[in-house]
C-alpha cells in the first residue's frame, strides 16, 4: 500500500466536514458475489444486453428471472466483508457522510450502514413493470406462468436496467452528496456506468478531495487526487485503523 498517500489521505479525513463515498461491485467481491465486468465477471457467462435491458426482459422474462433467482440466492447467502464494515466506522466519525452504492445485493444495509442511496435497486425486491407497485409474492419458474400484478403487468426485480432511469430521490441526493463533498471516495467499481460514473468527476469539480480505491486503474484513476491499488477489504479498515480512535 502507498503508504505517504494514506498518510495524505489521513490528514485529509481529519479535517474533512462532509464525505462522500461511491462503492461498486469490487467492494462486494471479496464477500463472494461476481463483479459483472473482469476476468471473474458475470458478464463473461452471460451477455448484459440479453439479461439487464428492457428488450431482454420483454423478449424472455423466464430467462431474465432465472438470472435474478440464481444472483438472489447466491446474495441471500453472503455476509458483509472488512471492507463494508470500515465504512460503518468512517461514517460514525462525520455528522455528514453519505454512502452511494451502484449494488444492488443490500450488503451494506446488512453491515449496519444507515445512510445508504441505492442507485440501481435493490435485488431482494419486486415491482410491476406498468405500474410499478411493489409485490411481494413468490417467483416460481416451475409454476407454468410468471405472477402478474392487479393491473396487468408483469411482476420484475425491483433493480434499474440500461436505457432506465434511476430512482430520482437517490439520484439527485447522491449528487447533491458530491456536490458538497470534501473528500469522495470511489471505491470498487469500474466507474464506466452512468450516471454513478458522473458523481466523483462532480465532486471533483466541486473541490472534493477525490480518492479511488480498486485492484486496477479505471477512467477515473487519471483525475484522482489518489489512488490506492489493492482489495477494498484490506484498504479500508487500514486506513480506519490508522485513523486511530
Ligand atoms: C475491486 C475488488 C476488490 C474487484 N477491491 N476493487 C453517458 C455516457 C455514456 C453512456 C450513458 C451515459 N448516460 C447513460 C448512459 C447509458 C448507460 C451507460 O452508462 N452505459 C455505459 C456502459 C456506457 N446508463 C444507463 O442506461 C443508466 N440509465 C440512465 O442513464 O438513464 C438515463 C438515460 C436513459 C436513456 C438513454 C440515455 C440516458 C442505467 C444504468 C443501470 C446499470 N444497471 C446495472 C445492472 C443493475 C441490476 C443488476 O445488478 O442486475 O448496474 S449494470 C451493472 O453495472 C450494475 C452495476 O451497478 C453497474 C456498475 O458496475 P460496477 O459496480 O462498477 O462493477 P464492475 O464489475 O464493472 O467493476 C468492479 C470493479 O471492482 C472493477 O474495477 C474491479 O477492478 C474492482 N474490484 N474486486 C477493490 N476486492
Ligand atoms: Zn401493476
Amino acid at each position: 500500500m502507498d503508504d505517504n498517500n494514506i498518510k495524505i489521505l489521513l490528514e485529509k479525513l481529519k479535517s474533512a466536514k462532509s464525505v462522500a463515498v461511491l462503492t461498486g461491485a469490487g467492494i462486494s467481491a471479496e464477500s463472494g458475489v461476481p463483479t459483472f465486468r473482469g476476468d471473474e465477471g458475470l458478464w463473461k457467462k452471460f451477455r448484459p444486453e440479453e439479461l439487464a435491458t428492457v428488450d431482454a426482459f420483454m423478449a424472455n422474462p423466464q430467462l431474465v428471472w432465472e438470472w435474478y433467482l440464481y444472483r438472489r440466492e447466491l446474495m441471500s447467502k453472503v455476509e458483509p466483508n472488512a471492507g463494508h464494515y470500515a465504512l460503518i466506522e468512517l461514517e460514525k466519525r462525520f455528522d455528514d457522510f453519505t454512502l452511494i452504492t451502484q449494488n444492488v445485493d443490500g450488503l451494506h444495509r446488512n453491515a449496519g450502514s444507515s445512510n445508504i442511496l441505492e442507485l440501481h435497486g435493490n435485488i431482494t425486491l419486486n415491482k410491476c413493470f406498468d405500474c410499478g407497485q411493489s409485490f411481494e409474492g413468490k417467483i416460481n419458474l416451475d409454476a407454468g406462468s410468471l405472477p402478474q400484478c392487479e393491473c396487468g403487468g408483469k411482476i420484475r426485480p425491483d433493480v434499474v436496467w440500461f436505457g432506465e432511469l434511476l430512482p430520482a430521490h437517490a439520484i439527485n441526493g447522491a449528487f447533491e452528496a458530491s456536490q458538497k463533498a470534501d473528500i469522495f471516495l470511489s471505491i470498487g467499481t469500474s466507474a464506466i456506468v452512468h450516471p454513478a460514473a458522473s458523481l466523483p468527476m462532480e465532486a471533483s469539480r466541486n473541490g472534493a478531495f477525490l480518492v479511488e480505491i480498486n485492484l486496477e486503474p479505471t477512467p477515473l484513476t487519471g483525475m484522482a487526487d489518489i489512488s490506492l491499488m489493492g482489495k477494498s477489504g484490506e484498504i479500508l479498515p487500514a486506513i480506519l485503523e490508522r485513523l486511530g480512535g
